[in-house]
């Protein structure tokens, strides 16, 4: 693969659900009880499609798997009940909720100058980063309250990287659903999935956890075009 010698890793893009702690569990438990009021069994694939994607966004499609006519009042409606219920889930977050490898590489990446944000499509980030200990360590946040269009738009990203005053091509987004990939590419910026390598298969690279991220491997994902 060609090389640009002259690249270096600048800036990371943290998405929040899925990357930085496993609340998906609580999307799902709480998504779960608004479905079957409409007499629809969520399943755990129902669960993968609405990783990523806004709460309007996801309790729409909820409704079309339902089958179910609501109004615009009656959707708002039940996602208020059911961010009550998530939010419940929540406030029982602590520091050791931190997926592995998160908080080490953080710290790798603030002592080697390299910045980071938070880039998420959730209302509630600045919440549940309060809960994890990290709402003060991010140079910058953008999250679903920042953005008018949702992942896969790659807007929440190229919100960070301007407000990082950076360029998408020296930034790497770290992201565990498709439409956040989808995100990441449509802005131009490299993106490591982390989770399934079949799920994440367009990411430029897919791990397990965060565990193995170096400057190095972010240096040598920039470098490739
Ligand atoms: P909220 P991310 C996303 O966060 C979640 O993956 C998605 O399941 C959720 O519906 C969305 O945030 C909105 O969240 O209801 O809290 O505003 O993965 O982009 O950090
Ligand atoms: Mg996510």
């Amino acid at each position: 693969m060609p090389l640009d010698i002259k690249s270096k890793i600048q800036g990371v893009i943290f998405d929040l659900d899925g990357v930085i702690v496993d609340t998906a569990r609580f999307h799902f438990t709480s998504w779960k009880t608004i479905a079957s009021e409409w007499n629809y069994q969520l399943k755990i694939e129902d669960n993968e499609r609405l990783k990523g994607v806004s709460r309007m966004d996801s309790i729409k499609k909820i409704a079309e798997w339902a089958e179910k006519q609501v109004s615009t009042e009656e959707l708002q409606h039940a996602a208020n009940r059911k961010n009550e219920i998530y939010l419940e889930l929540c406030s029982k977050l602590t520091p050791e909720d931190i997926l592995p490898g998160i908080f080490a590489l953080i710290k790798m990446l603030k002592a080697s100058e390299v910045l980071i944000a938070l880039g998420s499509a959730s209302k509630n980030a600045r919440f549940v980063l309060n809960k994890l200990g990290l709402l003060t360590i991010f140079d910058v946040i953008v999250d679903g309250n920042d953005v008018s269009k949702s992942k896969p738009n790659p807007e929440v990203f190229l919100k960070a990287t301007k407000k990082m005053n950076l360029l998408p091509r020296d930034c790497v987004v770290l992201e565990d659903a498709p439409a956040g990939i989808k995100a990441a590419l449509s802005a131009n910026m490299k993106v490591i999935g982390l989770g399934d390598s079949h799920e994440l298969e367009k990411a430029d690279l897919v791990l397990k956890n965060a565990k193995i991220i170096s400057i190095e491997l972010l240096n040598r994902i920039i470098k490739t075009t």
